[in-house]
């Protein structure tokens, strides 16, 4: 048998943010592809769309008129998952059978006015302005007292599911803390317990001496492939000091985390030279009003295009009965990014 190398050999690497494996096949990326080729939006928009719903002036569902705003806007969903004034409510039947009542808030966020750019494409400045609004907004909704999780999200591209090109996020807050950050901080308390260290703190730490998976790096902020990536160009945004939540930033951090998470998305459109889809969050500290060391902030990017602009990764078969897997090492993805020119494409056209 040959020596174990992680570019030749099946094996499986752990997610110590939630516990979970990943199986790596680097050996089927010579496999060939005949499934479905995916068609990709590639047009042109312009810098006002009076169709809509998120450009200023424009109405929205319900017939509310969006302010003529001029930099960043947030308005509470029309169609909002979870609403603050409802019944409490709770049902259990034996083990079985449980559910309750879930309280909560839905808000959009527009990240500029202009229809037509993308975080890749707005100046530093104007990005700060969107961490600005995610502070502010993760402290008025983590101040209800019956929020204890805000959720900041991106979902960036129609293959992910988003109903509009326009610049925009998303923020849910919820009274109770849900799966994927209840996971991490389970995973992440008990390694502060053991360690008297963050768990993201030590992992930065180790990442920054090696520099394999570091894909931009400014004094404040890290973008990594994590050793653990999932999804074929999984990244992660990390802050370098251990911060529990965005409140705990300062001026200067704020804006080292919009130029990283700037950068990053240039890496990410120049890839396939398309405007790269994702779904990105934020993971922080809950609003339960407690002291969270353990809790160290940071920010997933979730990409499913694979190996061109049209080619999906589908999270089906063995993934849905088994768990994840992915074909190229995350090292390879990696020095992928890597290797691509700093500066967005359509600037060099
Ligand atoms: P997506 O980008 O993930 O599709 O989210 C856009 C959100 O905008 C979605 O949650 C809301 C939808 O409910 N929306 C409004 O609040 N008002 C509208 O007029 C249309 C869409
Ligand atoms: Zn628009």
């Amino acid at each position: 048998m040959d020596k174990f190398e992680f570019t030749e050999h099946s094996h499986r690497r752990y997610n110590p943010l939630t516990g979970d494996w990943v199986l790596v096949s680097p050996h089927r990326t010579k496999r060939p592809w005949q499934g479905k080729v995916e068609k990709h939006s590639q047009d042109e928009r312009p810098q006002h769309d009076p169709k809509c719903y998120l450009c200023p002036g424009n109405e929205r569902a319900g017939g509310i008129n969006n302010p003529d705003y001029k930099d960043v806007f947030v308005f509470q969903n029309d169609f909002s998952a979870l609403v603050p004034d409802i019944p409490e409510g709770k049902y259990e039947k034996k083990d079985l059978f449980r559910a309750e009542s879930e309280r909560g808030f839905c808000k959009v966020i527009c990240f500029s006015p202009r229809h037509d750019l993308t975080i890749p494409e707005m100046e530093v400045e104007d990005i700060k302005k969107v961490v600005d609004l995610w502070c502010s907004e993760y402290e008025a909704i983590g101040a209800l007292d019956y929020i204890n999780h805000v959720q900041i999200f991106e979902n960036k591209g129609d293959i992910m599911g988003c109903s509009n090109p326009h610049p925009h996020g998303q923020i849910w807050g919820q009274h109770s803390v849900p799966g994927e950050p209840a996971k991490e901080a389970k995973m992440q308390k008990a390694y502060f317990q053991t360690n008297g260290q963050t768990l993201l703190g030590d992992y930065v730490d180790e990442e920054l001496k090696s520099q394999e998976r570091i894909l931009v790096e400014n004094d404040h902020f890290v973008a990594l492939v994590p050793f653990w990536a999932t999804w074929p160009f999984e990244t992660m945004i990390v802050s370098k000091r251990p911060v529990q939540n965005l409140l705990q930033l300062t001026d200067d951090e704020r804006l080292a985390m919009a130029d990283v998470y700037k950068k990053l998305t240039v890496l990410y459109d120049n890839l396939f030279e398309v405007s790269f889809p994702y779904s990105a969050g934020i993971h922080q500290a809950p609003t339960d009003g407690e002291e969270h060391p353990e809790w160290h902030l940071h920010m997933h990017f979730y990409p499913p295009l694979l190996r061109s602009a049209t080619v999906k990764k589908f999270m089906v078969g063995y993934e849905m009965m088994g768990n994840p897997q992915r074909d190229i090492t995350a090292e390879q993805a990696a020095q992928r990014l890597k290797d691509l020119p700093k500066v967005h494409y359509k600037t060099l056209k």
